[in-house]
């Protein structure tokens, strides 16, 4: 089925100019960018986007950490995009994630993991809203039209 997910180039990967190898990854592997912006994100978008772990230990440093510095958000399309995505990112903790995928190539550490993806189509859904209104009302359009 073909999927719609968010992918989230995060700072700690902007910062070491590594944007073009993480789209290739996701390119050479049949998925398409359909939208894509470069920003430095507000305390409240981050708030927004990582509400689910409010109040965990990591929460405050996982907010100074994403609003630091600019980040590439992107929505991407292809077949069973979300589990895809999360493939070719690997696991959370770079030490856990498997052998070349984008964690295990370039991430620090748990917090600083380069990428972002949503991971079920729940999460597709408010993400790419979020984060690229205009893609939700395209969509939208061409249901009703
Ligand atoms: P993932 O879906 O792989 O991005 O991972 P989670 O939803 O579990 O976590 C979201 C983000 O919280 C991670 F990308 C980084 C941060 N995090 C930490 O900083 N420390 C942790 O122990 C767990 C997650």
């Amino acid at each position: 089925m073909v999927e719609k997910s968010l992918v989230l180039i995060k700072p700690d990967a902007v910062e070491r100019n590594l944007i073009g190898k993480i789209v290739d990854a996701y390119e050479s592997n049949g998925l398409k960018v359909i939208a894509m912006r470069l920003l430095k994100v507000s305390e409240g978008l981050a708030e927004i986007h990582y509400k689910e772990h409010e109040g965990k230990a990591f929460y405050k440093s996982l907010i100074e950490y994403i609003t630091r510095s600019p980040l590439c958000a992107l929505v991407l399309e292809g077949e069973n995009a979300i589990s895809e995505i999360r493939r070719i990112n690997g696991a959370t903790d770079p030490k856990a994630a498997e052998a070349n995928t984008i964690r295990s190539l370039y991430a620090i550490d748990k917090t600083e993991n380069s990428v972002h993806a949503s991971d079920s189509k729940e999460s597709a859904l408010r993400e790419i809203s979020l984060w690229f209104p205009e893609v939700i009302n395209k969509l939208e359009l061409e249901h009703i039209s």
